[in-house]
């Protein structure tokens, strides 16, 4: 048997940030599929292992306790693999690079794809995914996430960054430039077409992901948008 059980769809978003901790501190994980993961979202919650909503979920097959919450999870087997600042104010902030990761990647995938991205809001959202990063760069700045020891902040912000860059390679030299000139040209994650910024205020936010009833996670278009 191995140490876990993750519920979490085979897509790269929050429960990406579960399997790095896991893969981290080298425990063994199983992963169900999305039918068992549909089945455990809609049972009686007193009947779940923990009562939730939503994945990811994930079992501790030794003790049989569970958690549910990406950071909520993500602190648990923090605290248990010591992946935590002894300090009181950097635990705080790791808990702050963790809530921040989540914000990111609801932005991202537009609450899990809810929406369609347009060519012009893909473009507009850009000066947000720049501060973004630029808020990133200000907290190593300010020595409040530093390159060592690995802890949660650190596995998080890579997982992060990295998959969203390596999914969409596009955006690593978008977010290598300075925020001032964050209104740049980044073709749009589907088309591939360049698109400039609306101006004014942005529109409401839509993607190219589509979240089937099946509980997968596909694109539209010719290219894949954040899927492994
Ligand atoms: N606040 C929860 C959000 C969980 C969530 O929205 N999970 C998505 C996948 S990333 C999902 O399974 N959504 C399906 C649904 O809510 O029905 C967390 O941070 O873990």
């Amino acid at each position: 048997m191995s140490d876990f059980t993750l519920y979490y769809w085979p897509v790269p978003f929050r429960g990406e940030f579960v399997r790095a901790i896991l893969a981290h501190v080298g425990a063994s994980v199983d992963e169900p599929g999305s039918d068992a993961i549909s089945d455990m979202m809609s049972m009686d919650p007193r009947n779940q292992p923990v009562p939730h909503m939503a994945s990811p979920m994930l079992v501790d097959n030794g003790s049989g306790k569970a958690m549910a919450e990406m950071p909520a999870i993500c602190f648990w087997l923090s605290e248990r693999f010591d992946l935590l600042p002894p300090d009181p104010h950097l635990r705080a902030i790791t808990l702050k690079i963790v809530s921040d990761a989540n914000d990111v990647l609801d932005e991202m995938t537009l609450s899990g794809g809810k929406a369609m991205w347009t060519e012009a809001s893909w473009a507009d959202y850009l000066v947000r995914l720049r501060r973004w990063m630029a808020i990133w760069e200000a907290m190593a700045e300010q020595d409040l996430l530093p390159e060592q020891p690995i802890g949660l902040a650190q596995i998080v912000t890579a997982t992060l960054w990295g998959t969203m860059t390596k999914q969409l390679p596009e955006l690593r030299a978008f977010l290598s430039r300075s925020p001032a000139s964050c209104r740049a040209d980044v073709p749009h994650p589907v088309t591939r077409r360049s698109c400039r910024p609306s101006g004014g205020k942005p529109p409401p936010f839509r993607t190219s992901l589509v979240w089937r009833r099946d509980r997968e996670i596909t694109t539209q278009g010719p290219a894949r948008v954040g899927i492994a």
